[in-house]
């Protein structure tokens, strides 16, 4: 082991510039230093790294398995170098070299290995469980191209490839000796009790290995992330024959099983493609899984007791059937056995209740390319009806597979993502499943890591909190409740104040020069960002807009307060209403800006390409967080925790998380407005709800009026035909029955941030409050009621 912690972060720089990259500092390119300096702060890592590796096989710890189609990683040198609590060293070792620390970091691509909510958790959870010192790894798919890039294109959004491999990536490992085979299609040979399935195609998948630091350097898992390849990828005769493509096609059939994420996050496509992902993924992590198990423990009945695998979604839920098949087809354990093992190790997180996100598959499609494992789940339901003869409804139904009940099925515990959304669980979607089995829903409400989410996002806060109550609060947020005393106290509510002022210059310096919006940093920043999604309600929002705007040119001279309003987001390729959004807000802000009566009152922008890095530069810049969701609909949140952190109350309803930080906060500190869960089930039975509301709402007619007679689209009037005959007809999601609330909270709004003091008050109870939204209390919470696995470093 050699110790580079004692070596000085630049003189590895400089090594790294010359050995590894065989430049002088002269002749160095800014990728060049970022490479440099992340391969010496990786060395670090990698110490921290072997030691946890072997500590884990000395004490013959439980492992933690978390297997996810997503993982929204963003940047990891400033986490690395923040975890490894570098950031002077690095800035005075680059600076040394006249190089910029910012300009360094700037340089390295965003990971984009995900959609959303459930791809960014999964990163946060992997950054605790090494902060925690519990012994996991990650199993995901190593995406040759990561999240579409978005741009807009007269206001609409275009979509292009991303290319995060194009640029050197420094923290991977790739591991030629660690290949599996996964076989697909074929058929099934019954001898007897011995069954086989021979796959017609296989591909290989090559593991790829990224060190996962956690808080101080003490401990780093690893996430392992598969790419395909092919077992033959040259096909010499082919090429021999001069037909190349042929002699090239099986390379590139094999590639394209990791060649690109699926941009959807909430619609299953039920595409083939998509479920040789997942079988992909899951067939080569278990395989893994097992070498390492027998490996060191052998007996297969052991291996609840040493494994716990965490099933994120239902996308890797095939991992119930090929778990059964490999221990009974493979090991030959009995059925019954095979089935109980793989339930004692499995656990299942649902983290949606929209219908169309409920994954199923075609029979069909799914008995060609997976026949054996067709076999067993019908024997697995069929088990399960047997057990339970009163049961109605069936994972193998309408023709379907139904991965939600058959990963709820193969699991020993299932949970929901936050209070409100476990409880809908239990009487919804799984509702008679839940009957039949009391005791296996369990809530784990989310969270998010205080490390890129506050302490590196938010320097000049994280100064302002260390100095005030020490550093402890990093890993151990509770503290934060510490600052409760300091926020009585003028002077320092005042410095609480500087700070979030300071981060909207920075913001707004960053706008005018990335995208030349100049924005006025003492406007009130109301910040709604998040995947485009009707049940997320970014046309609520920009109708609430339009409605104020016309408010405010009626009445010109009024003291209203200044506002920013700021969006980001994608919408899925194919998610048309979704794109209609995102003109409509792009178009009222070409309208809305360029109008002199109102642009020193309201102005809005919609910054292109979301994704992690852009959410770390405006959540410390933000004063008013949008969870404005239709209650029931967004089972947790997470944007919401880190905007709480970060100072930024919420205006929001009562869905998700946002109980939970309401509760937390205090109500006094958050802007309620709309329906609850409840009310919004009764409300959908009322007959034409939305015309009522709209007859009862004159500015809401309004605004709908304007935007049906193109005052945002003058050269086509009919543009946004579809959106406003939605909310006039059907507004499944509520927009214009919540519209006359969502009005008032947000003029409450208006009239506290006035009150300057007031409102630094509210914004800082709300960061001492929200210490219980750390991803490391959620991750203890599943390691005791779950995996039951503990921290090598707490022993
Ligand atoms: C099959 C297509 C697909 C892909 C992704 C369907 C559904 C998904 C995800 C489950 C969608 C998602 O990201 N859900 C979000 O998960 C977050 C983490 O738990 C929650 O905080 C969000 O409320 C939830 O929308």
């Amino acid at each position: 082991m050699i110790h580079t912690k004692t070596t000085p972060l630049r003189d590895s720089i400089l090594r790294h510039l010359t050995y590894s990259f065989g430049k002088d500092p002269e002749h160095a390119i800014l990728e060049d230093w970022r490479m440099a300096l992340s391969f010496a702060v990786r060395d670090r890592i990698v110490d921290a790294w072997f030691k946890a590796t072997q500590k884990t096989y000395e004490t013959g710890a439980k492992r933690v398995y978390y297997l996810s189609m997503e993982f929204l990683i963003g940047r990891l040198l400033e986490d690395g170098i923040v975890n490894l609590e570098l950031v002077d060293e690095a800035k005075s070792a680059l600076a040394e070299y006249g190089k910029d620390y910012h300009e360094v970091l700037n340089d390295e691509p965003d990971a984009a290995l995900g959609n959303g909510g459930l791809g960014r958790l999964a990163a946060c959870f992997l950054e605790s469980l090494s902060t925690i010192g519990c012994p996991a790894h990650g199993y995901g798919i190593r995406y040759e191209h990561g999240l579409f890039r978005q741009s807009f294109v007269d206001g609409r959004q275009v979509e292009m490839p991303e290319h995060w491999l194009e640029q050197r990536h420094a923290w991977e490992f790739e591991r030629p000796e660690v290949r599996y085979r996964i076989g697909f299609g074929g058929h099934v040979d019954t001898r007897g009790e011995t069954v086989r399935w021979y796959p017609s195609e296989e591909v290989e998948a090559e593991a790829y290995d990224t060190p996962v630091v956690g808080w101080k350097g003490r401990w780093a898992n690893t996430l392992r992330l598969w790419s395909g390849r092919a077992i033959h990828p040259f096909d010499l005769d082919a090429f021999n024959h001069g037909d190349y493509t042929r002699a090239a096609a099986p390379e590139a059939l094999a590639r394209t099983i990791s060649r690109v994420l699926y941009p959807d996050d909430t619609t299953e496509q039920g595409k083939e493609l998509r479920l040789k992902q997942e079988y992909f993924l899951t067939g080569a992590a278990l395989r893994d899984i097992l070498r390492r198990f027998n490996n060191q423990f052998g007996d297969l009945r052991r291996l609840p007791e040493k494994v716990s695998i965490q099933l994120n979604d239902t996308h890797p839920a095939i991992a119930g059937p090929e778990l059964v098949r490999i221990l009974h087809d493979e090991r030959g354990l009995s059925f019954q056995e095979s089935v109980e093992i793989a339930r004692g190790t499995l656990s299942y997180t649902n983290h949606t209740l929209l219908p169309e996100a409920l994954e199923t598959w075609g029979e069909g499609l799914f008995g060609k390319l997976l026949p054996r494992h067709l076999q067993i789940v019908d024997q697995i339901d069929h088990e399960h009806a047997k057990n339970f003869p009163k049961r109605t409804q069936s994972m193998r139904s309408d023709n379907l597979v139904k991965m939600g009940p058959l990963s709820f099925v193969m699991a020993h515990h299932v949970n929901g993502v936050s209070a409100l959304h476990t409880e809908l669980m239990k009487t919804t979607v799984f509702e008679e499943l839940h009957n039949l089995h009391p005791e296996r829903i369990v809530n784990q409400t989310n969270g998010v890591t205080p490390r890129r989410w506050l302490l590196a996002c938010n320097p000049r806060l994280a100064g302002l909190i260390t100095s005030s109550i020490g550093e402890d609060w990093v890993d151990d947020l509770g503290q934060l409740s510490k600052l409760e005393p300091f926020v009585e106290d003028a002077g320092w509510l005042d410095k609480y104040s500087t700070i979030k002022r300071s981060n909207k210059v920075e913001l707004s310096n960053w706008m005018s020069s990335a995208h030349g919006i100049h924005a006025d940093p003492d406007m009130l920043f109301d910040v709604q960002i998040k995947r485009l999604h009707e049940y997320k309600r970014q046309h609520l929002n920009i109708l609430e807009t339009i409605a104020h705007w016309l408010e405010i040119r009626d009445n010109p001279n009024a003291d209203w307060t200044p506002r920013l309003k700021l969006f980001a987001g994608k919408a899925a390729p194919g998610y048309f209403f979704a794109k209609d959004i995102i003109r409509l807000i792009n178009d009222a802000a070409a309208v809305i800006n360029s109008d002199p009566m109102t642009s020193k009152f309201l102005k809005i922008a919609f910054l292109p390409n979301y994704n992690v890095t852009l959410a770390e530069r405006l959540v410390p810049a933000a004063d008013l967080s949008e969870q404005i969701s239709t209650a029931g609909k967004e089972a947790s949140g997470t944007g919401n925790m880190k905007f709480a952190l970060n100072g930024a109350p919420t205006v929001g309803t009562l869905d998700g998380a946002n109980v939970e930080i309401r509760e937390h906060v205090g109500a006094e500190n958050f802007f309620l407005f709309g329906m609850t869960a409840e009310q919004v089930m009764e409300r959908r039975t009322t007959e034409a709800h939305a015309r009522k509301a709209i007859e009862a709402d004159p500015r809401l007619k309004r605004a709908l009026d304007e935007i049906r007679a193109g005052r945002f689209s003058p050269s086509e009037p009919g543009r946004y035909e579809g959106i406003v005959s939605n909310l006039e007809g059907a507004d499944y999601f509520l927009v214009c029955s919540d519209f006359t609330d969502y009005w008032r909270a947000q003029r409450e709004v208006d009239a506290s941030f006035k009150d300057t003091l007031g409102w630094a008050r509210m914004a800082a109870l709300n960061t001492a409050r929200s210490g219980w939204f750390s991803s490391d209390r959620t991750i203890r919470g599943y390691m005791n009621d779950i995996w039951k696995a503990e921290s090598l470093l707490e022993k």
